[in-house]
């Protein structure tokens, strides 16, 4: 996940809390310093991680924890509050009559961001998208965005050889007037100078751009700050895109920077791919950042043709303690299509499944390669034997092991796999404390105490 090195710099300074009933001193200012050098590492400035450290330290000295609440949870708790402080409030975006006008600076990643932006929209709000390619200045991007966009249905408009980007902006418009959602791509520059300037207030008038987004590199850290500034000053950044934030150790930097702009950030970027992108909310944010998961992220993680309502059933199912094969199968249906079991296992509380949030690369690579052995071997299973698992003796799982060209011995695996997994949600679902909470956060995000549950 992102910003992995500030996640485990955290872990490890409140993990000197761990089993203390009562700090003394020295180990309440040992804990601070150890957590002022992980937000450092980060890259937020020396302001802000005095400010947090300091906030905690109050807050440690002053604040009793709940009853039954250890003191490392209770640091967790305060952190995650004053974290979700600095990086302010979401914002909704409701892309139905959208036009979106995508600025940055050069190779900022506004060209990806625009066609992943298309795709979020059109896949999670059924709507029309069209994108508009009026970058006028870097040779290909037409062709980029088209690439980009090669298997989706999305509807790109360019004109390569137009040397003036407000008259592409103004026939693009024209050809797309149907369309629900417009995004133009812009062009970047190495800094804001005046040619960019007159382009780009010319654009946001002619479009009447209603979403003004700014797009940053988490890589320039705390400079993402004075950037966001004067993009913000030009054309009135209603949200800022932070990207890239899958290979930086400054991801802090660059999201505390924008934050203290006043332009709320709405999306973050965490890969090349056109699936790479997430809904920036703070407080979902620090709570995965924490290890306190996100359920709600993972909801968003689900594929086309399996929506909210269905991803929300299968959880419901999966908490009643109803755990069929099918319901495995679909399971890993989705999982196989959200990408890599490590992109899904970031959505997880850090110690939900025994840890398997710490799990290995190997352990991971092992995993992704069962799914797909696995989903090979129930496709030659009966409705009814997937069902019900337990009917799958010497004679079925013969059959099965020839139908998917498999050793017997992979099936009863399988069968095992199914075993485990449906005892695991048992004991999940026999812990109440755990499932109230589950619901709960799908229906909220509210993740108080979310460390007692013991997971
Ligand atoms: N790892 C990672 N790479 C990204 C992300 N977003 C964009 N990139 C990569 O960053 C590079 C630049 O992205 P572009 O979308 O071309 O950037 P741009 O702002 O349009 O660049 P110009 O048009 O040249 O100003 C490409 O190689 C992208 O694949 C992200 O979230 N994560
Ligand atoms: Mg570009």
């Amino acid at each position: 996940m992102a910003l992995e090195g500030l996640a485990s710099g955290i872990f490890n300074a409140l993990s000197r809390l761990k089993g203390r009933r009562r700090l003394n001193e020295e180990e309440l200012k040992d804990m601070l310093k150890s957590l002022r050098r992980a937000l450092q590492e980060a890259d937020f400035n020396v302001r802000q991680t005095k400010e947090i450290t300091n906030r905690l330290e109050e807050r440690m000295r002053e604040e009793e924890p709940r009853p039954g609440v250890t003191i490392q949870t209770h640091a967790m708790n305060i952190l995650y509050t004053e974290l979700v402080r600095m990086l302010g409030p979401a914002r909704e975006i409701r892309p139905h009559g959208a036009t979106i006008m995508m600025v940055g600076l050069y190779g900022q990643g506004k060209t990806t961001t625009t066609a992943k932006l298309a795709e979020w929209y059109r896949r999670r709000h059924g709507v029309r998208v069209a994108v508009i390619e009026a970058d006028v200045h870097r040779p290909g991007a037409y062709s980029q965005l088209q690439q980009l966009l090669e298997d989706s249905t999305v509807e790109v408009y360019g004109e390569p050889d137009e040397k003036d980007a407000a008259a592409i902006v103004r026939r693009g418009l024209a050809a797309h007037s149907s369309a629900d959602v417009i995004i133009v791509d812009t062009a970047g520059r190495h800094q804001l100078d005046q040619e960019l300037v007159v382009e780009l207030q010319d654009m946001a008038t002619l479009m009447n751009a209603t979403e003004r987004f700014l797009v940053i590199d988490a890589q320039v850290g705390q400079a993402a700050g004075p950037v966001a500034a004067s993009f913000n000053e030009l054309v009135d950044v209603n949200g800022v895109i932070v990207t890239k934030l899958d290979g930086t150790a400054r991801g802090g930097g660059a999201l505390s920077a924008v934050a203290t702009t006043g332009a709320p950030i709405v999306y973050v970027g965490v890969g090349e791919k056109v699936s790479d992108l997430e809904r920036f909310e703070s407080d979902r944010f620090i709570s995965r950042l924490l290890g306190m998961g996100d359920i709600r992220g993972l909801i968003d993680l689900a594929p086309d043709d399996l929506d909210e309502e269905e991803a929300m059933r299968l959880t419901e199912r999966m908490m009643s303690g109803r755990f069929t094969l099918n319901d495995m199968y679909k399971q890993m249906e989705m999982m196989a299509k959200v990408g890599t079991v490590d992109r899904l296992l970031s959505f997880l509380p850090a110690n939900m499944f025994g840890g398997m949030g710490a799990m290995g690369k190997a352990q991971k690579e092992a995993m992704q390669d069962n799914l797909e052995r696995y989903q090979v071997i129930m496709d030659s299973m009966t409705n009814f034997e997937k069902d019900e698992p337990m009917s799958l003796k010497a004679e079925r799982i013969r059959r099965v092991a020839r139908g998917s060209g498999v050793k017997e011995k992979e099936v009863r695996e399988l069968i095992a796999q199914w075993n485990r997994s449906r005892k695991m949600m048992k004991g999940m679902s026999g812990n109440r404390k755990l499932s109230k909470q589950m619901r709960a956060m799908m229906k909220s995000g509210d993740f108080d105490d979310m460390q007692n549950m013991g997971m």
